[in-house]
Parts: structure tokens; sequence; C-alpha cells
């Protein structure tokens, strides 16, 4: 009997429409291309990183256990849910219904034009290091060893990641036409 699997991280953002509905939407997506989403993360909302957005991000994390899938067609398979959510736009830098990235696949090093791994500026960014954290705190990255809560406690990034709280956002807009 095949028993051997991968664990791999996924990190999951959203900057357009309905956000949370495309993060949802993606995580079926994942579902159904028979990749096993063991745990999620909660959804935090993020201010942009190196791009140039009015919209805050929403993002989360995946842990996802796969087995006799390379990270290539694991990538191939993210792709094609991105694109089923209606990425149309491929530039990196662009608005985004969905952008899903691996992060981790098992603790495999790559470096090709198409894939990266682990993914190259994980280590610097609050909004893929916070929901991570929140699913695998103790997990060591295979070539900084470090754990996940290490770097995050280290990491130089001073943009702001808070729990999405859409009641609260609702609440909001209710004492502003109250006012
Ligand atoms: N993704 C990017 C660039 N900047 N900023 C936030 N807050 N969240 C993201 O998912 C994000 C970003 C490129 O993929
Ligand atoms: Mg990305
Ligand atoms: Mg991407």
């Amino acid at each position: 009997m095949e028993t051997d699997f991968t664990t791999a991280y996924i990190g999951l953002g959203s900057n357009l429409g309905d956000r949370a509905g495309n993060l949802l939407m993606a995580v079926r997506g994942l579902m159904e291309a028979s990749l096993d989403v063991c745990a999620l993360s909660a959804i935090y909302e993020t201010e942009p990183v190196d791009i140039d957005s009015e919209v805050d991000f929403l993002n989360m994390a995946a842990e996802i256990r796969v087995r006799q899938v390379s990270a290539t067609q694991m990538m191939a398979r993210l792709l094609r849910i991105e694109y089923l959510l209606g990425r149309k736009d491929k530039s990196l830098m662009r608005p985004r219904t969905v952008d899903l990235d691996i992060l981790f696949f098992g603790d495999m090093h790559i470096h090709t034009e198409f894939l990266t791994l682990p993914h190259p500026r994980l280590h610097l960014r609050k909004f893929v290091l916070c929901p991570l954290a929140e699913i695998a705190p103790d997990l060591v990255h295979p070539i900084l060893h470090k754990s996940i809560s290490d770097i995050l406690a280290d990491v130089d990034d001073h943009t702001e990641v808070k729990r999405w709280a859409p009641n609260a956002v609702i609440a909001a807009e209710l004492e502003a036409m109250n006012a």
C-alpha cells in the first residue's frame, strides 16, 4: 500500500471583488483538485506589500497533503484554480481574484523559471507568516533552519495584518450612517 505523502503549505490571497468568497471558492477548488486540505488558518486582512492597491488583501494559509503529486503538478493545479476563478491577467502585481502560492512542498528546494521553493519571499512577509504560524508554528524552514513562529517574531515587516472581522466593518458602517 502506498502510504508516502508530502505535506505542503500554500498561501492564498485576494484583493479583488468578493475577497472572502474568492478565498473560500479556492479552498473548494483545492478539494476538487484532489489536494487534501488538512488545515486552514483564519482569514486575515492585510495591507498591500510591494504593490499599488487601494484595496487591502485578504490572506489565509492551508496545509495540504498529497500522494504521488509533484510540486510542479500541484502548481499546475493551483494555476488552473486561479484561472477558473477568473484571474485573467497573469502579471504579478495586478489585482487578482485569487493568488495561490506554494510556500513549502515538504523539504523540497527547487529554483526554476516556473517555481521556486520554499517560496523566496515568505520569510519577509507578515501576510504569509501570520496565517501560516497559526497552522504550522513549529514547522522549520528548510533553508533558514528557523521555525515559522521564530521567523514571525523576528520579521522586519511593519505592515498591518489583522484577523478579518466582517461584522466589525458592518458595525462601523452602521455607526457612520447614524452619526
Ligand atoms: N501578494 C503579492 C504582493 N503583495 N500584499 C498582501 N498584503 N497580500 C498578498 O497576498 C500580496 C501582497 C504578490 O502575490
Ligand atoms: Mg503571491
Ligand atoms: Mg502567485
